[in-house]
């Protein structure tokens, strides 16, 4: 097994200790808050950066700089975005607009695209192995698609609205516009487990998070963009609790393309230790590096 990046060690390291050391004293959440964590947790073998349930965290706060662009399809309303094995695979959305595709990281060429019926309003993709996973809107149906040529294989049926997709390696992650994380059995669908995601404020109050959208997987975390802001959640998935915020606003949403749309793609280049964003309809795909911002632990009340 490849080991993980140094800078990467370096983070996570830094988020449990800081998240420990973050801890206070307030008071225990209200059990009638509709915010409260998931104390059942799940078992898992993953790599887990969660801290212990009974310590209050205070999320991280980071910011970001950008260490490259390429160009990014400005006619893609983005829905999902992830790297596997160094390919690039998108999928986008609106009502017979919406593709599955594979893109050309360095040239924002579309390699492979697949339209889907005009029905399906495409949302969150991810790659399992040798399947790719789409969400639908509304439609309430899943895609599965042949990895090496996007041949349909099966679809699945979920509960509510589908937004953004992800896994960790054995799971689906599904977002469905609320504050609830879904984590889904690869083969049958079923829901295996939910959490509700919330974050702690220095004021000792607890916020749930809604409208979390397109999901990344990182090193025991889930990355989640919040619909119409700038702001990617940094989750534990197994108690939904806010580890981290980042501010994507700044260079990235001041860049000018005709017709752009909010923030909502993230995907992460595990072989490479490369961390990308673009959005709707943005004519450029970002690499960023994530900067912590030491002083300003605690939530952002701008978000
Ligand atoms: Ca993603």
């Amino acid at each position: 097994m490849r080991l993980p990046h140094p800078s990467l060690v370096a983070m996570t390291a830094l988020t449990v200790a800081a998240a420990i050391l973050s801890a206070c004293s307030g008071s225990p959440a209200d059990p009638g808050d509709p915010g409260s964590p998931d104390s059942s947790g799940g078992d898992t073998t993953l790599v887990s950066v969660c801290p212990d349930t009974s310590t209050t965290v205070l999320p991280l706060r980071w910011t970001y700089r950008v260490v490259a662009e390429y160009p990014h399809d400005p006619s893609a309303f983005t829905q999902g975005l992830v790297i596997r094995n160094g390919e690039l695979y998108e999928g986008t959305g609106l009502r017979g607009q919406s593709t599955l595709r594979q893109v050309a990281l360095e040239t924002g060429a579309v390699l492979r695209s697949t339209p889907l019926d005009s029905r399906f309003f495409g949302e969150g993709v991810t790659v399992l192995g040798d399947r790719v996973f789409q969400l639908t809107w509304q439609a309430h149906r899943g895609l599965v698609y042949n990895r090496t040529d996007f041949t349909p294989l099966e679809q699945f049926e979920y509960q509510g609205q589908g937004w953004g997709l992800t896994d960790d390696g054995e799971e689906l992650i599904m977002s469905d516009g609320s504050s609830t994380l879904r984590f889904l059995d690869p083969v049958t669908f079923e829901v295996l487990r939910t959490v509700s995601v919330y974050d702690n404020t220095a004021g000792g109050n607890q916020r749930r998070i809604a409208n979390l959208n397109e999901l990344e997987y990182i090193d025991g975390e889930v990355y989640a963009n919040v619909w119409q802001g700038a702001f990617v959640a940094r989750i534990c998935p197994d108690t939904g609790v806010v580890l981290g915020w980042i501010d994507f606003r700044g260079p990235l949403d001041r860049t000018e393309c005709p017709g752009m749309d909010v923030l909502n793609g993230i995907a992460y280049d595990k072989e490479q230790d490369r961390l990308f964003v673009t959005g709707k309809r943005w004519c450029t795909l970002f690499e960023v590096e994530l900067i912590l911002q030491e002083t300003e632990a605690g939530a952002p009340g701008d978000r």
